[in-house]
């Protein structure tokens, strides 16, 4: 696996005894209390495989109440705890990095409440994006994110990662759509924010503190959340352009022309698409005779099928009249609308059949974002690596991937710190979407000045100040040595 931040276990954490586990199987239930070494194997490994924990005890609660306790009694035990949802997250933030206590939220798994007149949906953390999906759907809304991961991930980690995904262009950052959360603080404390409220403004918006905090400030045991309404007209194009410069000028005119009905805007290079074409089955090219730079995968969700239409022909028509795109298709079905939305999910998978890769999740002003790609590619020309870009163009969030044979410092010397260095150097992020975790533990002063990381470390310290909840991760570990 690859090397990660902390180098040894912060022994201010107690270990674990047997009183613990009794304690635990008297809250949660023998069940529930996960002790076999194959069934927390999957538990200890994040889903690229590249990270790797060595915890020897889940927990699998099925209330908030149950959390609660818990949580009460690791604290007063210094036992480190790391929430657990989908496991799909990409930096490490879900796995142990030493012998943390898992706490699963899979058992946190009702709706609680929907309201199919605002769209507001209330549910447990461990409910998984999909099956919410298909639930509000068939009563007309719509998730308002979605990304690859949708099959796994849980609302409980969307909401802790503040996950982007592909629809962010559209229904906005889950800091907007998240109305209200429920969470537990290290020591026990139920922190209910649940509200359903559109606008509540009396004092601090405490719930946005957990957006994004990867575990770090509490276990979040429900969300409330509003659901835009489902759309009953969906199309996607799928366009094949010369060069990056272009990319944008199409995305300019999608905005002008598409309006309020663009939904989605994301773009690979020819790299990724052929790295994805060879490692996946049953993905098929929609422009197989056509080899260009760039693809973009342009979606509109509208309610008149007939506006729509128009709108995007017109859209097309004028790309392709001003020659900003080479070549283009309309999915004619909803399978060619799934072929197309599989070739641009499929990248991730496809990357991880291809092996060990350096994943990178930037924000970058969108004129310069293919700038790193190449700038990296040719650092990296004499090595055994696959540099591919791609990612959510509307939102300025490119997703570099090296694809490589071993995880293997010599590779990772050539891309670290000079991709974070070049990020920063643009005042960009460099975590857009996918959280810091243990990956990027480190790293947060590249795009963060010190009072404000400063900052950060003291309200770690007021909501967590034993600092179990997920150790390792997200800040710089000063917190270790300030025990
Ligand atoms: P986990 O991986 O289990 O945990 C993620 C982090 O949140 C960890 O730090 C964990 O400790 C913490 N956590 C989880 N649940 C809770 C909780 N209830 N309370 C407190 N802390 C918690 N991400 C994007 O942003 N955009 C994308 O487009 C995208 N596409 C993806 C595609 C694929 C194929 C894959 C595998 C991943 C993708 N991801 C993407 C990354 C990942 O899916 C997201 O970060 C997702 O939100 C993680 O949800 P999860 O339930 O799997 O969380
Ligand atoms: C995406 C998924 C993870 C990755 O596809 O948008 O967020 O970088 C990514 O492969
Ligand atoms: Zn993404």
């Amino acid at each position: 696996s690859a090397s990660t931040a902390a180098a040894s276990r912060n022994e201010s954490f107690a270990t674990l005894e047997d009183k613990d586990r009794n304690f635990f199987r008297e809250v949660l239930g023998d069940s529930n209390v996960i002790t076999d070494t194959d069934a927390l194997q999957p538990l200890n490994e994040d889903w690229m495989g590249k990270y790797a924990g060595k915890s020897k005890l889940a927990l699998r609660p099925k209330s908030t109440e149950q959390v609660s306790k818990v949580l009460a009694y690791c604290n007063d035990r210094r036992l480190a705890i790391v929430p657990q949802g989908g496991n799909t997250g990409l930096v490490g933030g879900s796995i142990p990095l030493f012998d943390e206590v898992i706490l699963l939220t899979a058992g946190l798994n009702q709706v609680i409440s929907f309201d199919a007149v605002s769209g507001t949906l209330v549910c447990q953390a461990g409910c998984i994006l999909e099956h919410l999906d298909s639930q509000v759907s068939a009563q007309g809304f719509t998730m308002p994110l979605d990304l690859g991961a949708k099959g796994s991930c849980q609302i409980g980690g969307n909401v802790s990662t503040n996950a982007g995904g592909l629809r962010l262009l559209r229904y906005g950052s889950l800091h907007g759509s998240v109305l209200g959360i429920e969470a537990v603080l290290a020591d026990g404390t139920v922190v209910d924010a649940l509200q359903t409220l559109r606008k509540d403004n009396t004092g601090y918006d405490l719930k946005q503190l957990f957006i994004g905090s990867e575990g770090t400030l509490g276990v979040v045991t429900a969300v409330s959340l509003l659901c835009p309404p489902r759309s009953s007209s969906v199309h996607v194009c799928y366009l094949a352009v010369p060069d990056f410069a272009t990319t944008q000028k199409v995305f300019v005119k999608a905005r002008q022309r598409l309006g309020e009905i663009l939904s989605a805007f994301e773009f690979f290079d020819q790299q990724a698409l052929d790295l994805t074409l060879k490692h996946l089955e049953g993905i098929r090219n929609p422009l197989p005779d056509t080899q260009t730079p760039f693809y973009l995968v342009v979606e509109t969700s509208g309610s008149n099928e007939e506006h729509d239409n128009e709108k995007l022909q017109s859209f097309l028509e004028e790309v392709m009249e001003e020659e900003m795109v080479l070549d283009g298709t309309i999915a004619q079905d909803s399978a060619q609308i799934a072929g197309i939305w599989g070739i641009r999910e499929g990248i991730s998978v496809a990357l991880k059949h291809a092996g060990p890769v350096y994943k990178y999740d930037l924000s970058i002003p969108v004129a310069e974002m293919y700038d790193l790609v190449e700038e990296t590619r040719q650092r990296m020309a004499h090595l055994p690596v696959e540099v591919v870009g791609y990612g959510h163009l509307g939102d300025g969030n490119l997703h570099l991937n090296v694809s490589c044979q071993k995880y293997d410092d010599e590779i990772l010397r050539h891309i670290e710190p000079f991709v974070y260095e070049w990020t920063a150097a643009r005042r960009g992020s460099i975590s857009a979407e996918h959280g810091l975790g243990q990956m990027k533990a480190e790293c947060i002063r590249y795009t963060k000045p010190q009072p404000v990381v400063d900052l950060m470390l003291q309200v770690k310290n007021t909501f967590d100040p034993n600092g179990i909840l997920n150790p390792y991760k997200v800040l710089p570990q000063v917190m270790a040595v300030a025990q």
